[in-house]
């Protein structure tokens, strides 16, 4: 068991699962939390969901859907998500960081830090788009929300992800728990 801090970043395109696989992985660490307790007298696993809901209203509320903009909201997140697993709290932290390079940064600058897990959340642009929750794939579609992911601007697919979720074809519950699987194996919990 480590110190606990670690950083799971989820990448992948907007509507693969990628917050509602990280609120799961969540709850599912406040589980195992409840049953260490009662057996143990090990500290507890603290967590937090960092994500668009969260922080671009807020830390990143200037920030727009440019190149300039998204590398700027990614690198934000990145320092604050070292700073929290600093301090023992496992990160879930879901953004589309669509740029590989922004995510690498993230990587090397948490090397001696704490563990860090670069989670691809994949679905293809055909399944995230027949989910659209928010209706915003066919906005972009008809033109209304310019520089989309997977539309009409790039997602640079992870090459080299600790772990590859298929959302496709699994359940936001089978992929969270090959999430707490990663981190078991990984002597994080
Ligand atoms: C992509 C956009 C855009 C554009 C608004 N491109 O499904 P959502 O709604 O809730 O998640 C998307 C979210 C993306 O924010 P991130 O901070 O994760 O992006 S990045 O990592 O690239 O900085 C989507 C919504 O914001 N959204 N406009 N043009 N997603």
């Amino acid at each position: 068991r480590g110190h606990g801090g670690a950083v799971l970043w989820f990448t992948g395109l907007s509507g693969s699962g990628k917050s509602s696989i990280a609120n799961q992985v969540d709850s599912m660490l406040v589980l195992n939390n409840n049953d260490n307790d009662t057996t143990t007298t090990t500290s507890s696993i603290h967590s937090y969901v960092l994500d668009g809901d969260n922080v671009r209203h807020g830390l990143c509320a200037d920030l727009g859907f440019s190149l300039e903009d998204r590398a700027e909201n990614i690198r934000r997140v990145g320092e604050v998500a070292k700073l929290m697993a600093d301090a023992g709290t496992v990160v879930l932290a879901a953004f589309i960081s669509p740029y590989r390079v922004d995510r690498d940064r993230i990587r090397s600058s948490l090397e001696g830090v704490a563990p860090f897990c670069e989670i691809f959340v994949q679905a293809s642009l055909g399944e995230c788009e027949s989910r659209d929750p928010k209706g915003l794939y066919q906005m972009a579609r008809e033109g209304k929300i310019k520089n989309f992911t997977g539309i009409d601007d790039p997602y640079e697919e992870p090459l080299n992800a600790e772990l590859i979720l298929d959302s496709n074809s699994k359940s936001v519950d089978e992929l969270a728990q090959e999430v707490v699987q990663w981190l078991q194996a990984n002597d994080i919990l």
